[in-house]
């Protein structure tokens, strides 16, 4: 059933937009007034999550990557979202500024800075040394590995189904229990069935940006209390929030074309120029030698790291790192399938198996060779002790310390904590974004979702993050967000067969329109032939 609209936006369909407020409320008074004992059950549902169940996440990534491959470059590569004359809405540069920038945050210039210390210290694999050569190398790797394809695939995942039901099946709304319909049938995704998946979505995502938020706040904080002079007080990482909250509420109520795609623009270009000055005036050398080196070993170990569960040393490295990052790219899963589908309009499958795919892995990989090498250089050439000042200090005064070392640094510095900022409000701006799509009736056309369904999303994240961070309560909630990648998983799985069984039924009319451009080419062919012959 459609919903009614008025004007351009979307009216709020209350039957997700409240139980969605009720269970955070509750989850997070939960956590805060049993926080203990919250703390510990959250603890053993993780370590099952990521220990019993790690295979799990392990499988279900290298099946996303195939999945994604062979809807690009299989029989259904040319289906296009919205039909075969749908036309782009937003231009490949945006579209890839708007991507890329909703689904990655701040943390990843905080880990882009520090991942490779954890393996340099603690490498994976029997027989690596820690310190070694052979450590670093592997250290410059993994982190490229875990911000790579897989995590790239698993935020396309959903956006294939999500948008065919949108935009060529003409669903009313853009929601992961709209994706699962064609298994759950449309009747159970509009009643309680597809309103708790919902809601699980949401869920998933409140924990994760909440998370993104808090761990960028320390680094930021840090950032500006040196820029500032001043003493970095909790009032200072208070203030970041409050900034930043009004940051992306803004630019989420601005809307998706003068607000989201405006902040990613600016901060793509950003991003770009801050790149650039420390890989000219950097050690450029080591940087393309060691990110050319981090491919060969990334490209020959691939399908090692894809399965590495380590079930006789039980090192824990896959457990706690790459399950641990799959799970966190997959509570982002449905909420990057959403915003990705509602942005790609007239894209085919292939355009987004491939550009998703290879710009968002290149983008990261481009931080990782820049800011992880230049750290690591400084470290092994024993000019800033990046390791020294992460177990003495904290990993946030090691990685403005870095920023201190660096060519340009009063450049850089400022520029970094713009990026610092707009990145991870163009994260929860769009996440905003795509809880008020989840919550509106009907949003096609141009309708927006309502102005205040959008504003108070926006606020509410913010607010979360900060009364947990003031409690520090933010641990249970990242958990939290991660245990509830497993039923997702299985969401996902199911808006997987949906999209095939769509697919299939469709296919008659697909081939039918392809057999009909084809005659069509042939007839022009035929002709153009006549006419030269005459
Ligand atoms: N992922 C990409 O804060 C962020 O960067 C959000 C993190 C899932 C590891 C995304």
């Amino acid at each position: 059933m459609a919903g009614k609209t008025s004007g351009t936006s979307a009216e709020i369909d209350k039957g997700i937009f409240l139980p969605g407020i009720i269970t955070i409320l509750a989850v997070v008074v939960f956590m805060i007034v049993f926080e203990e004992s919250s703390k510990k059950v959250i603890d053993v549902v993780f370590n099952f999550c990521t220990d019993q169940l790690g295979s799990l996440y392990l499988w279900f990534g290298a099946f996303a990557l195939g999945f994604c491959g062979w809807l690009g470059f299989g029989r259904y590569g040319n289906v296009r979202l919205g039909g075969p004359d749908a036309k782009p809405e937003f231009s490949r540069w945006s579209w890839i500024a708007m991507f890329f920038c909703s689904g990655i945050g701040t943390s990843l210039i905080y880990w882009a800075t520090i991942e490779w210390t954890y393996y340099y210290t603690s490498p994976p694999f029997a027989g690596i040394e820690a310190k070694s050569q052979a450590a670093a190398q592997w250290a410059a790797m993994y982190p490229i590995y875990h911000w790579g394809p897989i995590g790239w695939v698993l935020y396309l995942l959903c956006a294939f189904p999500i948008g065919y039901a949108y935009y060529n099946r003409n669903m009313p709304s853009l929601r992961l229990s709209t994706g699962c319909a064609g298994v759950i049938g449309e009747k159970n995704a509009k009643n309680g069935i597809g309103k708790f998946i919902d809601i699980l979505m949401i869920f998933g995502l409140v924990g994760g940006t909440g998370t993104s938020l808090a761990s960028g706040t320390p680094m930021l904080a840090e950032a500006v209390s040196q820029m500032l002079g001043v003493a970095h007080t909790p009032m200072v990482d208070m203030a970041v929030v409050v900034v930043w909250t009004a940051l992306f509420t803004t630019s989420v109520t601005l809307g998706l074309k003068k607000g989201i795609k405006v902040l990613s623009d600016i901060n793509v270009i950003a991003v770009f120029v801050l790149c650039a000055i420390i890989f000219v005036f950097g050690p450029t050398a080591f940087l393309i030698s060691m990110f050319t080196d981090s491919m060969g070993l990334m490209l020959d170990n691939f399908a090692r790291m894809s399965f590495y569960t380590d079930p006789v040393g039980r090192s824990m490295f896959p457990q706690w790192w790459t399950i641990f990052y799959w799970a966190w790219w997959i509570a982002y899963g449905p909420y990057m399938g959403i915003f990705i589908a509602r942005i790609s309009k007239g894209r085919t499958f292939r355009d987004l198996a491939v550009t998703v795919t290879l710009a968002g892995a290149g983008g990261c990989a481009l931080f990782f060779m820049v800011f992880g090498n230049t750290a690591m250089y400084y470290e092994l050439n024993n000019i800033y002790p990046v390791l020294a000042t992460i177990k003495d200090q904290s990993a946030s005064a090691a990685i403005l310390g870095v920023l201190h070392q660096m060519p340009l640094w009063y450049v850089v510095l400022p520029l970094f904590v713009l990026v610092g900022f707009v990145y991870s409000a163009t994260t929860v701006d769009s996440s905003a974004y795509a809880i008020a799509v989840v919550a509106s009736k009907d949003t096609h056309g141009d309708h927006e979702p309502n102005l205040v369904n959008r504003a108070f999303w926006a606020i509410a994240l913010g607010a979360i993050a900060l009364v947990l961070m003031k409690l520090g309560g933010l641990g249970p909630l990242k958990t939290a967000s991660i245990v509830v990648s497993v039923p997702l998983i299985v969401l996902m799985g199911i808006s997987v067969v949906s999209l095939l069984r769509w697919l299939k039924e469709d296919q008659a009319d697909l081939v039918h329109a392809k057999s009909t451009v084809i005659a069509e080419r042939n007839k022009k062919a035929t002709a153009a032939a006549e006419e030269t012959k005459n």
